[in-house]
């Protein structure tokens, strides 16, 4: 689904205004002084096509952006979102593989919304998503408690959720109802999800593999699954999405984040999960998100934990592992 399989098209996404706590803006700067894209370029041999900006989009956020319809901020998590999804469809409509950094989760609305437009008209195909969090980001406005839209990604990407504010990505449905179709999503690392998301994900009939999951299986068996679930008659899994908020990682491996969650994925889990979707040959679109590394009370050493292990996903999910 890609023209070639070492361009690598880069978004850097230097954005919080999805929830409340500064500091994950922080985290794309934090991985590229950690080595992420040189270590892309020279060790995985990828041809790099990067702005060398980390994207703050001054431009875009207004003064005043109250709260609408239950949303915090929407006027900047639109707007930018808005101006991401033409900055990845730029680099997916010419082939290449994107790799998009951020930044809070609402982002992906933006980066997978690019992703699954270029994918569409070069390949006539729907995106499958899989979704790696310790949430599961499928909120409306109305089931929300925060208000924060990096709760809300995945139900305005399905269509679940609507709103004007977000009329850019509906006007332009790909799927049957959003930009996704709730049958080609498909999570792991679930452990915190809440009631009214509960109700959608039994509603909607979608899949999800909880930690519980991942604990009874073992991870072998989980990646299976979910691959197993998007293939088609043929076995095609058809062209596929990452999107890893890193709160998936156990607070052990990952604590630099704003909502860690006890129980969660090993590094090594999380790294398998990734090599797993490189080895299918048809990941088109990867986001690291939600590294926060301000999040740390030790004096750096948690959020250069949490960053080292942050790259190490992205890197076994471009082919770190192969032999
Ligand atoms: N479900 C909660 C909400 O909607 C928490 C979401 N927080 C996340 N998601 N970090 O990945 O506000
Ligand atoms: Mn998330
Ligand atoms: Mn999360
Ligand atoms: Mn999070």
């Amino acid at each position: 689904y890609l023209s070639s399989k070492t361009d690598l098209g880069i978004t850097a996404v230097a954005f919080s205004g999805g929830q409340a706590k500064l500091g994950v803006d922080i985290g794309p700067k934090e991985l590229i002084k950690a080595g992420l894209l040189t270590s892309l370029s020279e060790d995985l041999e990828y041809t790099l096509h990067w702005d060398r900006l980390v994207h703050a989009y001054p431009d875009l956020l207004p003064a005043h952006d109250p709260r609408v319809d239950n949303m915090l901020t929407p006027l900047s998590v639109s707007a930018v979102t808005k101006r991401l999804s033409e900055q990845v469809y730029d680099h997916a409509i010419q082939g290449r593989l994107t790799l998009t950094l951020g930044g809070d989760h609402s982002i992906a609305m933006g980066s997978v919304f690019g992703s699954a437009k270029a994918i569409h008209e070069r390949t006539g195909k729907k995106l499958g998503l899989i979704w790696v969090d310790a949430h599961a980001d499928i909120n409306t406005p109305a089931t929300s408690g925060s208000g924060n839209i990096h709760g809300m990604p995945v139900a305005f990407l399905a269509g679940i959720a609507k709103h004007p504010l977000f009329a850019w990505m509906q006007d332009q449905v790909v799927g049957k109802r959003g930009v996704i179709d709730t049958s080609r999503i498909v999570y792991i690392g679930l452990r915190d999800v809440d009631k009214g998301e509960k109700r959608i994900l039994r509603e909607e009939g979608i899949r999800a593999f909880s930690m519980h999951d991942v604990d009874r299986h073992g991870i072998g068996k989980v990646v299976d699954m979910a691959l197993d679930y998007l293939r088609d008659e043929e076995g095609d899994t058809g062209p596929l999405y990452l999107s890893f908020d890193v709160d998936a990682l156990d607070p052990s491996f990952a604590a630099a984040t704003g909502t860690p969650v006890r129980g969660g994925l090993t590094l090594r889990e999380g790294d398998f999960i990734c090599e797993c979707i490189h080895e299918t040959g048809n990941l088109v679109g990867v986001d690291l998100v939600e590294v926060n590394p301000v999040e740390d009370r030790s004096g750096g050493a948690i959020a250069e934990e949490t960053v080292r292990n942050a790259v190490s996903l992205v890197r076994c999910a471009l082919g770190e592992s192969l032999l």
